[in-house]
């Protein structure tokens, strides 16, 4: 009598459990990203790392930010500058502009041409260490790509649109570039997708980065000096979106394939963790959770 009893407590708590856990998997997954949202709850730093447009002076306590642009607008969803870090080169906090609208989002920016107002014909020390505004025009750095696409699989998406206005997309299934003893030479990029035609692994698949003080490349003649820009030049271009902001001609911000000869009025080039690099991400961020 005694074991029937039991028996039949144990069925009722068993029947209760899975119901519980049930119900609280439908309840979650009906949320948008349920997955990304659970992670960025786990780190705890996501909603610090928007960057506030009007901040105060107040000092704050260091802070475990966000390792990409897929942590840091996880929470928010929203794009915009953002604070992470890159532990790589004790970089403890670093204002990126997260690009959370194309195509599916996560997207850390890390070149954009949008007006004259920033000058692209620059030394190797600038193109290494980056320049510019994350809100206008700016090149990220050749040192952090180099870091951010070697420690962890990067993928990347490029934006252009031309003065009447059209837009164009490239996508690569892989970014990686090479170490400063390699001259940064784009190593890796993947297959190409999308609407501008691809005109970056074509020609420049493989190259040295060159700028005014530095020729890598294959021609004769100085590429980056006759194009006014720092490019993984090779004999000379079949894309340039470093180059001058111009209207005209050559020495403009090029992609051969949406228009040859006919400067483009926009660029931007971001990149985002593949699915491998952003569980490992994750385990990263798991391990310095205190
Ligand atoms: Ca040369």
């Amino acid at each position: 009598m005694f074991r029937c009893t039991f028996i039949i407590l144990l069925y009722c708590i068993i029947v209760f459990q899975i119901r519980f856990c049930y119900f609280q998997e439908s309840s979650e997954s009906s949320k948008p990203c349920a997955c990304i949202c659970d992670s960025a709850m786990q780190v705890g730093v996501v909603e610090d790392n928007l960057v506030d447009e009007n901040p105060s002076t107040t000092e704050q306590a260091p802070v475990n930010r966000p390792l990409s642009c897929m942590e840091a607008t996880a929470a928010t969803s929203k794009s915009g500058v953002y604070k992470i870090q890159i532990p790589q080169l004790k970089l403890s906090s670093v204002d990126v502009y997260c690009d959370n609208d194309t195509d599916g989002g996560g997207w850390l920016v890390f070149q954009r041409r949008v007006t004259y107002e920033e000058n692209f014909y620059r030394d190797w020390e600038s193109y290494k260490n980056g320049f510019g505004n994350v809100s206008k025009n700016f090149w990220f750095g050749l040192e952090k790509l180099h870091v951010l696409t070697s420690s962890c699989e990067q993928e990347m998406y490029i934006k252009l649109r031309k003065r009447t206005d059209e837009e164009f997309y490239a996508k690569y299934t892989q970014f990686r570039i090479a170490s400063e003893s390699e001259s940064y030479a784009l190593k890796e990029l993947g297959s190409y997708s999308g609407t501008a035609g691809e005109s970056l692994i074509k020609g420049h698949l493989g190259m040295k980065f060159s700028a005014i003080d530095r020729d890598n490349d294959l021609h004769k003649k100085h590429c980056a000096e006759s194009f006014r820009g720092g490019w993984w030049f090779n004999d000379c271009y079949f894309s340039n979106l470093n180059g001058l902001y111009l209207a005209t001609k050559r020495h403009g911000i090029n992609w051969n394939s949406v228009e040859n000869e006919v400067p483009l009025a926009f660029s931007e080039m971001m990149m985002r963790p593949k699915q491998t690099c952003w569980r490992q991400l994750m385990k990263q961020n798991s391990n310095r959770v205190v």
